[in-house]
């Protein structure tokens, strides 16, 4: 495989690891812990690995013997930089254990476990990833593993190579599934270890013990690069409005970010839309009332940034995607059967109560259509495949020809529509997650050394330089809390939301009348691997903030 220059010189880069990991370790049991909510509903369904308490690692003078230990590895779900060092942090972590330690990765993610895909990760291997972007080391996937015959059947494969650990890398739906497998194995004696490992670009999984999901990093500095690119652009034609959709699910914690790095005129923070209770045309006025007070100053351009869960967060539609999914869980045959795409629409609203019929036919066809469709194995509506961006600016037009004949706007309103989200998603790692990210792989090998199992990897500290990072383990039905899916209640890690009372949101809230008349865009550029510290080795803001305020 041809290498770029960068890519060369790339692979020499040494993760730096916490100081605490570089010697012998041992590990320090904290209090029994409880779920953050349900906490009778939880215990009760998981037994065996309910209660357990967080774990620490510091040094210890005298390192055990050990034995050498086969440990598999599945990549889960979107794709995150930093992946490939998860890996190779975990590769080098079972090597320090024991040089004979064997590392298998699951090819294409946990379909790969249930169908016995898998390669071994050999050292030649694994010195071909290091410090890269990417999955593609035995790829990913979005099956979800949660029947019992998955299990068994992923057993198979599991005894046969003698495989003692599982190392799942995921997001929060991934690790709940990691959260069901441990306690499975553990009732059944399997004799098999599961850790996680806090992938996702979204976020969205982060609490109190778990400070960032690895790739959020990256992803939002390549994001910012590009609208810091556009912003500049915008600035030098002035006569484009520029919506941008971004990635994210759900949170909007990836828009937030972007909107701290570059300082656009306009961010929609779904979180705040759905706590205030605005309708889309609340939204879409806020926008339009912005382009008219830049226009009355000369100013015909601008950016407006728009995460992608918007729709979901509207609170009509969310009362409306509720009831879809407990429809299109009990009536998915009959909605399948209904016929073409019109007959599939009135077959809804036939269904549907008065109040959410309603909602469902005001939205644009398209959007509406989607939100019956596609849902991902996980019960997610597919966000991202619904064009926010140009629904938003199509009625923000309208509006603004309203406007122009009340005789409040006097302007030209040009739009430009772009989706950045795939492009950050494979990115090389910032120095910040090439070391999270080997961290947390080096880190699951301690995990696994300790023996226990149903815990999810956690290096904190994060703001501090990675030598001072603390290291340890956390219970995974600790972060859970009982959500409906499909139609039933089921045990879930929750989902962290972008909080309105959090520093990141309320230092973005404190400045953001300023961006939007004045044009105060920041250009952050690309992300730099080498050179000073304050260019290279900065956290992301959000964490910035959130630690500041601690
Ligand atoms: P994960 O939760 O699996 O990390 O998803 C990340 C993500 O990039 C979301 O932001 C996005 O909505 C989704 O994946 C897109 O899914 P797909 O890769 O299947 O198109």
């Amino acid at each position: 495989m041809k290498k770029s220059a960068l890519q060369k010189a790339r692979a020499a880069y040494q993760p730096k690891l916490p100081i605490v990991l570089t010697g012998a370790v041992k590990a320090v049991t904290g209090n029994p812990t409880e779920s953050v909510a349900d906490q009778d509903e939880i215990k009760k369904l998981f037994p065996n690995t309910y209660g357990l308490p967080e774990l620490k690692f510091e040094k210890n003078s005298t390192p055990a013997p050990n034995k050498p230990i086969n440990v598999g590895v599945i990549l889960s779900g979107g794709q995150a930089p930093g992946g490939h060092n998860v890996i190779c942090g975990l590769f080098d972590g079972i090597k320090k254990i024991h040089r004979d330690s064997r590392l298998f990765g699951f090819l294409m993610g946990p379909g790969g476990f249930v169908d016995h895909k898998y390669i071994e990760l050999t050292a030649p291997i694994i010195d071909e990833y290091r410090n890269t972007g990417g999955f593609d080391i035995i790829g990913s996937g979005r099956t979800k593993l949660e029947k019992e015959d998955q299990f068994d059947k992923g057993l198979e494969i599991l005894k046969e190579l003698d495989i003692k650990a599982l190392i799942i890398i995921g997001g929060d739906d991934s690790n709940t599934n990691a959260a069901v497998l441990a306690e499975y194995y553990k009732k059944i004696n399997a004799g098999v270890q599961v850790i996680g490992c806090p992938k996702t670009i979204d976020g969205d999984l982060k609490n109190d013990q778990i400070e960032t999901s690895f790739g959020f990093d990256t992803a939002t500095k390549v994001y910012s690069e590009v609208i810091g690119n556009v912003q500049r652009d915008c600035n030098s034609a002035k006569k484009y409005w520029h919506f941008i959709k971004l990635m994210g699910r759900s949170a909007s914690h990836i828009a937030l970010e972007c909107a701290l790095q570059t300082q656009p005129n306009v961010c929609i923070i779904s979180e705040e839309v759905e706590s205030k209770n605005q309708t889309l045309q609340d939204v879409v006025n806020y926008i339009a009332d912005t382009v008219a007070r830049r226009a009355a100053e000369g100013n015909n351009f601008g950016t407006v940034l728009i995460p992608e869960g918007l729709i979901e967060f509207i609170p009509a539609v969310k009362k409306l995607i509720a009831e879809l999914n407990d429809l299109l869980a009990a009536k998915a045959e009959e909605f399948a059967a209904a016929g073409d795409a019109a007959e599939q629409r009135q077959w809804v609203i036939g269904q549907l109560s008065a109040e959410n019929a309603a909602t469902y036919e005001s939205l644009p066809l398209g959007v509406a259509r989607q939100l019956t469709l596609d849902r991902d194995p996980h019960g997610n509506v597919q966000v991202s495949l619904i064009e926010t961006e140009k629904l938003l600016s199509e009625m923000v037009a309208k509006r603004l020809q309203v406007m122009a004949e009340e005789g409040n706007y006097v302007g030209k309103f040009a739009a430009l529509h772009h989706f950045f989200g795939y492009e950050g998603r494979c990115a090389d790692p910032s120095n910040f997650d090439a070391d999270y990210c080997y961290a947390l792989g080096f880190n699951a090998a301690c995990l696994i050394n300790a023996g226990v199992t149903g815990y999810m990897s956690s290096v904190r500290n994060l703001v501090k330089p990675s030598v001072q990072w603390i290291a340890g383990g956390i219970p995974i039905t600790m972060m859970m809390n009982m959500e409906r899916r499909n139609g039933e209640l089921k045990p879930v890690i929750q989902k962290a939301l972008v909080r309105l009372d959090g520093a990141p949101f309320q230092k973005f809230a404190s400045q953001r009348a300023d961006w939007a008349l004045n044009t105060c865009y920041v250009y952050p550029g690309p992300i730099q691997y080498f050179g000073p510290a304050e260019v290279c080795d900065q956290p992301s803001m959000t964490l910035r903030y959130e630690h500041q305020s601690k």
